[in-house]
């Protein structure tokens, strides 16, 4: 489908790296790492990356000699903000086209296959240990990414790891913690997230919760623990699931949190019930700034493992693209697909969650039609499903020769193909959230509308619709193999 390019698509597991350095050794053998030495975490790192993010497929950047920290102290920033770097992080060929590694992602999620972890005594965690008086969170570099964030982020690309009290379950989820003091950090969990409800029970109980945070792992860890995944499921597991092989994780020395032997950073500690402190403000993956300065909950921290050299993996939020939510292009692409398919709308080809659009507020999908009023109830549908509904504010609906990926088709089949008097919708009161910037009322901030857009032919012209002025696709697909090295 792809315009420019005809490639078949290729799906070929990869061999999987356990770690986030032997992530970054395949990143740098595809040509897609660069070394950057002596910028510093005071906006230097978070500019760099704001403009790099201004487009999609530019490289990953290792930063090292970092302005007041260790030689070798590092952070990986710009990670998944490459369709190669989103499939290598899957276990996916990297030469695979974007709506081929959406069709991994179904197949994962159908699958759901989970792989306990393997406990191991030792492991790369464990090189260093500060506990109680030396535990010094400033001798690691933490951005300041943007000009208006409140301050240094030691936990974007992070997991969050914690023991539920009463079954044992173990949830990761992604939570940004923000440095306030050598022993201190802050936590903003939103209310209901899985690591919300565990810390609670703990509360309830008048405990603290005990907490560790990876602040440095295989960017799979990352992605899956960015994502709800049900109730009682641990990310690990489905992490170990993709790989066909458990995830090795050592336990902190404090709480027994199981955290992976390879990890390159941990705090570990308490998140004590009755403490609070001001975090934030930080720009968000919306591309705003959606909460104040507000008191949140804190991290007492006990101990801080990590590697020799470890790397911190700096994930940035902003105005999309960016790296927050790039990956979630693909995540979020199959489960609309799946949820729509299981709904019973068929004819799908294609379904792309936009990067442009924060992964969530537009989104396309391509349909072979096969009834009249198939386009207006795949679009409704979609805007509407569990994953499509939440925070969407345009779907669009294309023909099978649009790719949903290729925004300039995308526009050009809106352009030609669309009547405003027909084909628009209008959906009120749906989901939004607060960091939603058009969501109403003022007070609550808990709707917001959204519209579909069926830019498909009209099914009753469909036989009589001008042709379109492009080559076929067979033609393009020989005239490619032949003459491909007049584009490289
Ligand atoms: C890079 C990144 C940063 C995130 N930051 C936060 C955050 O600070 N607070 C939050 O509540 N959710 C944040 N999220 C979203 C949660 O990770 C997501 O809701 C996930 O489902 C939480 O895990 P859980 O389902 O186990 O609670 C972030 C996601 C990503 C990918
Ligand atoms: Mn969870």
């Amino acid at each position: 489908m792809n315009s420019t390019q005809v490639k078949e698509p290729t799906l070929i597991p990869q061999e999987v790296a356990g770690d986030l350095r032997e992530w970054i050794d395949q990143v740098e053998a595809l040509g897609e790492l660069r070394h950057v030495e002596g910028a510093s975490c005071d906006l230097e790192i978070g500019t760099i990356v704001d403009i790099a993010i201004e487009k999609v497929g530019r490289p990953a950047f290792l930063f090292d000699e970092i302005p007041n920290f260790a030689a070798g102290r590092r952070v990986l920033a710009n990670v998944l903000t490459s369709p190669a770097r989103v499939a290598l992080a899957s276990g996916m060929d990297p030469k695979a086209d974007q709506l081929s590694i959406v069709q991994g992602w179904r197949e994962i999620f159908a699958r759901m296959k989970q792989e306990p972890v393997r406990e191991v005594s030792d492991g790369p965690v464990l090189q260093n240990v500060q506990s109680g008086n030396q535990v010094d969170l400033s001798g690691f570099p933490a951005p300041h990414w943007h000009e208006k964030d409140g301050g240094y982020f030691i936990g974007t690309g992070c997991l969050v790891v914690m023991r539920d009290p009463d079954s044992g379950w173990i949830n990761t989820g992604a939570y940004r913690i923000q440095v306030h003091d050598e022993r201190t950090t802050g936590i903003l969990i939103t209310r209901g997230r899985h690591g919300d409800v565990i810390m609670r029970k703990y509360w309830e109980k008048g405990e603290a919760c005990p907490v560790a945070v990876v602040a440095g792992g295989h960017p799979l860890f990352l992605m899956l623990g960015g994502i709800p995944i049900g109730d009682e499921i641990s990310e690990y597991d489905v992490v170990g699931g993709i790989w066909g092989r458990s995830v090795e994780v050592v336990k902190t020395p404090a709480h027994s949190l199981p955290v992976p032997a390879g990890a390159e950073l941990v705090l570990e500690g308490v998140i004590p019930h009755d403490v609070r402190h001001p975090e934030g403000p930080f720009g968000e993956w919306t591309g705003y700034y959606a909460t104040p300065l507000k008191d949140e909950p804190v991290i007492q921290v006990e101990n801080i493992l990590h590697r020799d050299d470890p790397i911190n993996l700096g994930v940035m939020p902003g105005m999309p693209p960016n790296d927050n939510t790039y990956f979630l292009s693909y995540l979020q692409s199959a489960l609309v697909w799946s949820q729509m398919e299981a709904a019973g709308i068929s004819g799908i080809q294609g379904v792309w969650a936009h990067e442009a659009g924060g992964s969530r507020m537009w989104q396309t999908i391509s349909i072979r039609q096969l009834h009249p009023g198939h386009a207006k109830q795949a679009g409704a549908l979609a805007a509407t499903c569990r994953a499509g509904g939440y925070v969407n504010r345009v779907t669009v609906v294309v023909d099978e020769d649009i790719d949903p990926t290729n925004t300039d088709e995308v526009i050009w089949a809106i352009s030609s193909r669309f009547d405003p008097r027909e084909d628009l919708e209008v959906l009120r009161k749906c989901q939004a959230s607060p960091l939603d910037p058009m969501a109403y009322p003022e007070d609550t901030k808990c709707y917001n509308s959204r519209m579909v857009i069926d830019a498909c032919i009209p099914w009753e012209r469909r036989d009589q619709f001008p042709d379109a002025a492009r080559a076929s696709k067979d033609l393009r697909k020989k005239t490619w193999e032949k003459w491909h090295h007049l584009f490289d």
